[in-house]
């Protein structure tokens, strides 16, 4: 048996496998789920462990993982828009809508949904942070404007990223559940 992880993202299934070495194996299936309409990063997850159980062909247990940037000063947006926004505004033009707000307070959420077709669960993982102008060049997303403890996480490499991030929380969480089951 292995864990199917649904994402496009090489590093995002390193990442997993990273948690659950030694608990269980990790397949990365790049199912493209419906992302529905919802202010709930858990509604997305579970929805779209949900279909991509229903979908895909064999029986192995799916993960999937839906994160969000959520800016204080703006009532929590991009939230579960954030891919969408990323696209359409992008990063550096969110960082122009911040730059004049005097809280400059965000976090990123993930949620995991696992599902092996009989039950269904979420782990949720958080980190606190403050919306900068863009620096670093490594990472992915949002990274070069989200500053922790005086680094961006683009400034970050990998593994120190990794320890402190929102899905190592989330996936961390979700290893320590599963290796007991
Ligand atoms: P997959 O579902 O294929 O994994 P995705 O980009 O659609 O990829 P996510 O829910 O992980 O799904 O990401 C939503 C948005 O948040 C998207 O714009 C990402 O670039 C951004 N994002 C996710 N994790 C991030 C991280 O660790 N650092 C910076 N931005 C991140
Ligand atoms: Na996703």
């Amino acid at each position: 048996m292995a864990i199917r992880f649904v994402t496009g993202n090489d590093g995002k299934a390193r990442e997993a496998r990273a948690y659950l070495d030694g608990i269980e194996a990790v397949e990365q299936v790049p199912y493209d789920y419906t992302e529905i309409q919802s202010d709930s990063l858990a509604e997305i997850a579970i929805q779209g462990a949900e279909e991509a159980h229903a979908e895909l062909e064999g029986g192995d247990p799916i993960l999937v993982g839906d994160t969000g940037l959520f800016v204080d000063a703006l009532g929590g947006f991009p939230g579960p828009y954030s891919a969408y926004v990323e696209d359409t505004v992008g990063v550096e033009r969110l960082w122009r809508l911040v730059e004049p707000e005097e809280n400059h307070r965000a976090r990123f959420k993930t949620v995991l949904g696992f599902t092996d077709g009989e039950r269904t669960e979420t782990f949720e993982g958080t980190l606190a942070g403050t919306i900068v102008a863009p620096r670093g060049d490594g990472g992915f997303g949002y990274d070069p404007i989200f500053e922790f403890n005086g680094q961006t996480l683009a400034e970050m490499d990998v593994e120190e990223k990794n320890a402190i991030s929102h899905r190592g929380r989330a996936l961390a969480t979700f290893a320590d559940w599963y290796a007991d089951q």
